[in-house]
C-alpha cells in the first residue's frame, strides 16, 4: 500500500513515492491510496446499482452509464439493488465528513464502490473513477477494452464550495447545445457553477416577458457584426436544468448600469420618435450601435424610473426562472465621467436591495465594493474580483473593500484566471491586455504557490488599515471567459483547455497537498488530451503539458 498525499490527520508521503501508473487525476483528491493487490475489470455483466429507496443518487448513475455505454458496448443497467461482485455501487451514507459534495472511492477485486452523503458527491466520485478507466472509455463507439482498473482508495472534499467559470454570451451569441457542451465539459473537473454573462454592450440574450424590445433590437447582433440571438425563456430553463444534473447551478449576470448598449438601444427609438430616452446616461447619442470591443461607454441613469422598471421585470423573471441562490448584477467599467462616484454608488445600492427582495444573493464585479455594503439592514452580498493588479498593493483593494464591509469574495484575477487572454503570441484567439497566459499562469498565482487564500494580504492606505482577503471571506474562485473574439463551441474549448482544469485544481484541492505542484499538474493532465480527443473536445496542445 503506498500513500501518495494527505491533509491533515491523514498520512502524507512524498509525491517521488508515486509508482508508475499511478492515478493521474485533475483536480488531485486530497488523498490516494493505492492498493496494488486489488485489481478491478468491468465486465458484460457489471451493474451500476444504487441503495433501494434510497436518496437520489440515480442522477450519478446515469452519468456513469452514458458515459461508459458507447465505450464498452456493455448494458451497464442502473439497478436498485444490493451489489454482487463485478458491480459499480453508488450509495449515499451519513458521513457528515465528506459535506456537500465530498465522496470515498473503493476499488477492489469485488467490485467499484462510491460512498458520499449527499448526490453530488456522488457524482463527483464518478467523474473520479472515468479519469481511473483507461482514456478509451470517453470514446463514442465501440473500444476493446480491458476496463482494467489498480486498487485505490480515494478519499476527497473540496477546499471551496463555488468552483466557476463564466461564459459570455453577449458579445458573440451561443445556442443552448454549446453551452451544455462547456457544462458536460467543465463538470468533469468538479466545476459547480455556470456564470452566464446574457447582457451587455453587444447583446441582451434572453427573452423578458412584456419586454420584446430587448430580443427584437438588444439581440439582433454579435460584435464585429457577427449573427446575434437570444434564448427563449424555456431555452433557459432547459439549460438550467441540465446544468442541475451535472450538479451546477447557474448564475445569470445582466451587467448594469455601465456595458448596457444593448438595453438603451433597445428603447431609443430614432431620433423622431424616441421610446425611452431618459434610460440613457451614456456618452453616446443613439441610436447608435456600438459592435466593437470598447468599453466603459454605456450606462443606465439611475435617476430614470424607466430604469427601474426595466431591471425589475429583468430581475424579477430571470430570479424566477433561476433555482439558484445567486444573481449577478455586473457593475464593471463605469468611468466618473459617466457616473460620477455619488450616481455608482446610488445605482449599486438600489440594485442590490432589488436583487435582495427575489429572494437573491447579489453578487458583482469587485467595483461594486464602493458602495454601502456595510450599512444597516444591507442584505449580504458577493464581490467578484477580477483587476489584475499587484495584488499586495493598491491592485487588490476593490476585494479588501469588500472584506472591510462584510462581502464575501470570488477570486477571478484576470491574470490568473480569465480564459479569453491569448495563449501564445500570435494566437489569433483571445486579448492581451491581462497577459499572454499558458498553463503556468493559471496554476501559479504568485511565485510558485497558487493560494488564493493568501492573494491579497491587508494592506495601509494613509494610516487607515484594510483587511487581508483570506479563507474566511473567499466563497472560492472562477475563470472568466469573454468572447469578443470567440465565434463558435471550437473555439470556446480551445480558450478553455487545458487552462480551465487548472482553476478547478485551485478551487478544489488542497493547498497543502504535495501533489499540488505545475509540475504535478501538467504530468497528470497529459493523458487527458487523448480523452479530450476521444469525446470530440477542442483544446490548446500547450507546450507547456507533456501530452502522451
Ligand atoms: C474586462 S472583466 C471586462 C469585460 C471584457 C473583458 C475582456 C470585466 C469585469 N469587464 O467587459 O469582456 O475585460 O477581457
Amino acid at each position: 500500500t503506498v500513500v501518495l498525499a494527505g491533509q491533515a490527520g491523514m498520512p502524507v508521503a512524498q509525491a517521488a513515492a508515486a509508482p508508475a501508473g499511478a492515478p493521474q487525476i485533475v483536480p488531485v483528491p486530497v488523498s490516494t491510496v493505492a492498493v496494488p493487490e486489488e485489481t478491478f475489470t468491468a465486465g458484460p455483466e457489471t451493474r451500476i446499482v444504487v441503495a433501494p429507496g434510497g436518496a437520489d443518487t440515480t442522477t450519478a448513475a446515469q452519468a456513469l452509464a452514458a458515459v461508459m455505454r458507447p465505450s464498452t458496448g456493455y448494458p451497464l443497467p442502473v439497478a436498485e439493488a444490493a451489489p454482487r461482485p463485478g458491480d459499480i455501487a453508488l450509495r449515499l451514507t451519513d458521513a457528515p465528513d465528506l459535506g456537500d459534495e465530498g465522496y470515498r472511492l473503493d476499488v477492489t477485486s469485488t467490485g467499484v464502490r462510491i460512498d458520499a452523503a449527499r448526490p453530488a458527491g456522488l457524482f463527483y466520485g464518478v467523474q473520479t473513477l472515468r479519469q481511473l478507466l483507461p482514456p478509451w472509455i470517453e470514446s463514442r463507439t465501440v473500444q476493446p477494452g480491458p476496463w482494467t482498473i489498480s486498487g485505490v482508495r480515494i478519499d476527497d472534499v473540496p477546499r471551496y464550495g463555488y468552483r466557476g467559470v463564466m461564459l459570455d454570451i453577449a458579445r458573440h451569441f451561443q445556442p443552448p447545445a454549446v453551452v451544455k457542451r462547456l457544462i458536460d465539459q467543465a463538470a468533469a473537473y468538479k466545476v459547480n457553477t455556470l456564470h452566464l454573462h446574457v447582457g451587455d454592450d453587444q447583446g441582451f440574450r434572453i427573452a423578458i416577458d412584456g419586454r420584446p424590445e430587448l430580443t427584437e433590437i438588444g439581440a439582433q447582433f454579435s460584435i464585429n457584426n457577427d449573427p446575434g440571438g437570444f434564448w427563449t425563456q424555456a431555452e433557459y430553463v432547459d439549460v438550467v436544468n441540465y446544468a442541475a444534473t451535472r450538479f451546477m447551478t447557474v448564475i445569470p449576470e445582466v451587467d448594469t448600469p455601465g456595458h448596457t448598449n444593448a438595453i438603451i438601444m433597445s428603447y431609443a427609438g430614432d431620433e423622431a420618435d424616441p421610446v425611452l430616452p431618459d434610460v440613457n446616461c451614456s456618452n453616446r447619442t443613439p441610436p447608435v450601435w456600438n459592435l466593437t470591443g470598447a468599453v466603459g461607454y454605456s450606462a443606465l441613469c439611475p435617476e430614470s424610473p424607466n430604469t427601474w422598471a426595466i431591471l425589475s421585470d429583468i430581475v424579477t423573471q430571470l430570479s424566477a426562472l433561476t433555482p439558484g441562490p445567486y444573481y449577478h448584477f455586473g457593475g464593471d467599467e463605469v468611468p466618473a465621467s459617466v457616473l460620477s462616484h455619488e450616481r455608482f454608488v446610488d445605482f449599486v445600492d438600489r440594485k442590490a436591495d432589488l436583487v435582495a427582495a427575489h429572494d437573491k444573493i447579489a453578487i458583482g464585479w469587485a467595483e461594486i465594493s464602493q458602495a454601502n455594503f456595510d450599512r444597516p439592514g444591507a442584505a449580504p452580498a458577493v464581490a467578484q474580483f477580477w483587476n489584475n493588479g499587484n495584488p499586495t498593493g493598491a491592485g487588490g483593494d476593490t476585494a479588501r473593500r469588500a472584506v472591510q464591509k462584510g462581502m464575501k469574495v470570488i477570486m477571478s484575477p484576470a491574470n490568473h484566471t480569465y480564459l479569453d487572454m491569448r495563449q501564445f503570441p500570435g494566437s489569433p484567439l483571445g486579448l492581451g491586455w491581462a497577459g499572454t497566459l499558458d498553463v503556468s499562469h493559471f496554476y501559479h498565482w504568485s511565485g510558485t504557490t497558487s493560494d488564493p487564500g493568501s492573494y491579497i494580504p491587508g494592506r495601509t492606505v494613509n494610516g487607515v488599515t484594510l483587511p487581508a482577503v483570506t479563507d474566511a471571506d473567499i466563497l472560492g474562485v472562477e475563470s472568466p471567459l469573454w468572447s469578443e473574439t470567440l465565434r463558435t463551441g471550437a473555439d470556446i474549448e480551445f480558450q478553455a483547455f487545458p487552462r480551465l482544469p487548472a482553476t478547478a485544481e485551485i478551487g478544489w484541492s488542497p493547498k497543502t497537498h504535495p501533489e499540488r505542484t505545475l509540475d504535478s499538474f501538467v504530468s497528470r493532465l497529459a493523458g487527458h488530451g487523448l480523452r479530450w480527443q476521444l469525446q470530440g473536445q477542442n483544446f490548446h496542445p500547450s507546450p507547456q503539458v507533456p501530452w502522451r
